[in-house]
């Protein structure tokens, strides 16, 4: 029999301003932790060199760790651009590749970049209010935001996903998500890298 006293608090409110869940642990991550993660390092740079703003923040509950348990997190992801590429997550494969997870879109205009590990196959998928994006085990996964507010969604995976941002540090997503005439446009980042 399950223990109802054991979780606390079942019901959470949220923010989505504020990206903050009642008891929830936070994750910032500010410009200066994405180093690496943009197309145009040169951009980056001199970005940095004027500020370091926050990029995004995730406030996750881990409320068990059983095999059959779930986490789930809050996502704020910042409007703005780096060079052409709009302001994104670092992006992750799950360490248990299996584990797939339900994005809700809350607030908000932006995609999630899938990529599948073995067969190469790339799509951004529209993320924003009012939508849910599957995202498939063997898939590494980064939120982008196209739009002018932040983009704000919840991921709900499996407790035992783990995350690995190793893979993606090493090697990035192959593809890039730029602005051109006012318009977002995915392109092969060994093109883009070509034009900079
Ligand atoms: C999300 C992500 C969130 C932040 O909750 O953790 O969008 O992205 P990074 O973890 O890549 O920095 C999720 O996919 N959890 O598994
Ligand atoms: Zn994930």
């Amino acid at each position: 029999m399950i223990d109802l006293s054991q979780y606390a608090i079942l019901a959470r409110g949220y923010d989505t301003t504020t990206g903050e869940i009642k008891g929830a642990a936070v994750v910032r991550r500010w410009l200066s932790d994405l180093r690496g993660s943009f197309v145009d390092t040169q951009a980056f740079e001199s970005a940095l060199r004027q500020s370091d703003p926050l990029i995004y923040t995730v406030s996750s509950l881990e409320p068990g760790k059983g095999q059959g348990d779930l986490h789930y997190g809050l996502g704020v992801l910042m409007p703005g651009k780096i060079g052409a590429e709009y302001y994104l997550t670092k992006g992750h494969f799950h360490a248990w590749r299996e584990a797939a997870e339900v994005y809700i879109g809350l607030r908000g205009t932006g995609g999630i970049l899938l990529e599948e590990q073995s067969a190469g196959e790339s799509q951004i998928v529209p993320l924003a209010a009012g939508t849910i994006v599957y995202v498939p085990g063997h898939t590494a996964h980064r939120s982008i935001n196209t739009g002018h507010e932040p983009l704000v969604y919840i991921g709900v995976y499996p407790a035992s996903a783990g995350h690995d941002y190793g893979s993606i540090a090493k090697q990035n997503f192959r593809k890039v998500l730029i602005e051109r005439d006012g318009h977002p446009v995915l392109l092969d980042r060994t093109d883009v890298l070509a034009t900079i």
